[in-house]
Parts: structure tokens; sequence; C-alpha cells
């Protein structure tokens, strides 16, 4: 594993307002031999919205928008549009994030599900399609779409605190078949609650998903499950040791310490490129072989 020598890619610009103080957690999707980043931004207000910036290589920045390219829309993500994750299927971009705000006067936390063609997404016109929320009313996040349907339906990854769970939809509205898939382990860096990351990708041995898992004294670390081709519930592989935990100084310290979070990675020239925000204040990037994150033969 390294970490990019020169993290974190991306800071806080105080003179944007709406990305002064923190920049992290973000999507990433390489297409056109460019990686894009959707990241979660936050100014003054406490909102957060979603910047783009993309880069050729993946670990230099070399364009960055001035303006936020997706922005809380209704009562239900008045307080901000968070943790975006990315899926290409059928020539769309899937984009689950949390949506935080007000449901019948409470303030939840709930899914909500965008997309956009991906032509527009690679003109860089924001014409996102209509929003849903997966499950109304309950408090859910991290939710990650395969990039396959499973006998015609879309399968989703979620977080009903603590477990990683599945869901399936044939029209990413109504969700349905929920199941656990895995939970926290006693006495482990995983042990307080689990979320999925980036979307699961395929590899020869099945679908690799790297996910968080918080300790019981609150340290977010990254870690990998492996999941049956076929059938995504089946875990059949889970690394006993974390892939990332937080050890440098933009890791550690920031608006929330100790955290290190992903939503999301792209393959590139046979290196895994994992995003990750960096103590919820800054984005990073750090690089794997995939034999370093499969089970051992
Ligand atoms: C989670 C999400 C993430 C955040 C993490 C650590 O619940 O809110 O956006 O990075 O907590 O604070």
């Amino acid at each position: 594993m390294k970490r990019y020598n020169h993290n974190p890619i991306l800071e806080p610009i105080g003179r944007h307002a709406w990305e002064s103080r923190l920049v992290f957690n973000a999507a990433a999707f390489a297409a056109n031999s460019r990686v894009h980043i959707l990241y979660r931004a936050m100014g003054d207000d406490n909102v957060s919205r979603i910047g783009y910036a993309s880069s050729s290589d993946g670990y230099n920045i070399d364009e960055r928008l001035p303006l936020p390219v997706f922005i809380p829309s209704s009562d239900n993500e008045q307080d901000g549009c968070e943790d975006p994750r990315l899926t290409l299927i059928d020539n769309k971009l899937l984009m689950p994030y949390t949506a935080f705000g007000v449901h019948s006067k409470h303030q939840v936390y709930q899914i909500g599900i965008t997309s956009i063609d991906l032509e527009d997404f690679l003109n860089k016109r924001w014409r996102w399609g209509e929003r849903h929320l997966a499950f109304p009313g309950i408090h859910n996040k991290d939710a990650v779409l395969f990039p396959e349907k499973f006998n015609g339906d879309y399968v989703m990854f979620h977080r009903l605190e603590p477990d990683l769970c599945i869901a399936r939809s044939d029209d990413l509205r109504r969700w349905y078949d929920l199941k656990f898939v895995l939970g926290p382990r006693v006495n482990s860096w995983d042990s307080w609650k689990v979320g999925a990351a980036g979307p699961p990708f395929l590899t020869n041995e099945g679908w690799l998903l790297i996910y968080h898992g918080v300790s019981n004294e609150r340290v977010y670390a990254l870690g990998v499950a492996l999941l049956d081709k076929n059938n995504p519930e089946e875990v059949i592989y889970r690394s006993e040791k974390p892939i990332l935990t937080p050890v440098e100084h933009y890791e550690r310290f920031g608006k929330v310490p100790n955290v290190v979070f992903s939503c999301g990675q792209v393959m590139l020239d046979d290196e895994l490129l994992v995003y990750y925000g960096g103590a919820d204040t800054v984005l990073c990037v750090a690089s794997y072989e995939l034999g370093e994150l499969l089970p051992k033969k």
C-alpha cells in the first residue's frame, strides 16, 4: 500500500463560500483518460454540497470547478447532500448519496438516489435526473450500487446501523429483499459499525468491496470483503486487519479526528487508487495492488 507523497490532493478554498472549510469524502470514476472526482464540501453554513475535480494521472488535480455541481434541493436534504458514490450502468451514472434534512418534522439522514447521462457528465452539463429517497423516513446511509444487474434487479448495499445490508429494486425506486450482509466484529478494528466505501467491483475471485469499520474508540479505518460472484450477499472473505488506518497528521487531526473514509476507487494500470477523506477535512489518495487486497492462496 502506498499513500500518495503529496497528500492531501484537495484542500478547502477559503474564497469559495461553499467549500471554504472542508473538502473530503469523494466518488471517483475513470473515463476518457481522466479520473473524475465528485467530492463533499462544506463552507461556513455547515451544509454539504458536491464539487467536481479531475485528474489525468489520478494524483494531481489539474481541473477543479469553482461552483458546486450538486446542491440540496428539498427539505429532505436541506442540511446537506453528503458522501456521493458513482456507478455506471446502462450509460447512466447512478449517484446514491446521504440526504441530510427533515422528514415528517424529524431531522434524519436518508439515502437519496439520482442519476446523470454519461454524455452529460463528461461534458459537464449537470442535468441531474429526478431524486428519490430509497427508504423514506428511515435513517440509512452509505449506499453503493453494483455495476451489474442480478436477475434484472439493481442491487444496492446500504447501512442500517450498525450493519451493512443489501436490497434489490427493478426500478431504483422501490427497494425490497433487505438482508443483513456483514456486521461489526467483537474486539476488532470494526467493532462498532461498518458501511460500504466505494461500489463493489468484479475480480476473478468475486466482488471486491472496500468498507469502513469504526472501532469502539471511534477510529474510522478501511478493510476489504469479497462477495460471491453470483450471490452478492454471500461473504466469502473478510480481511482480519484494516487496509488503511489513520496514521498521518491529515488523517488524525481535523474536523473529526482519526478518520479515513472512502466513497470511491478506480483501477488505473493495475493499481487501485482509493480516494478517501482525511479527518473529515481534506481529500487524499492511496494506491494498492489487487493482490494485496485479495485473500492469500
Ligand atoms: C460518517 C459519515 C461520513 C464521515 C464519517 C466520520 O457517519 O458522516 O461522511 O466521514 O461519519 O465522521
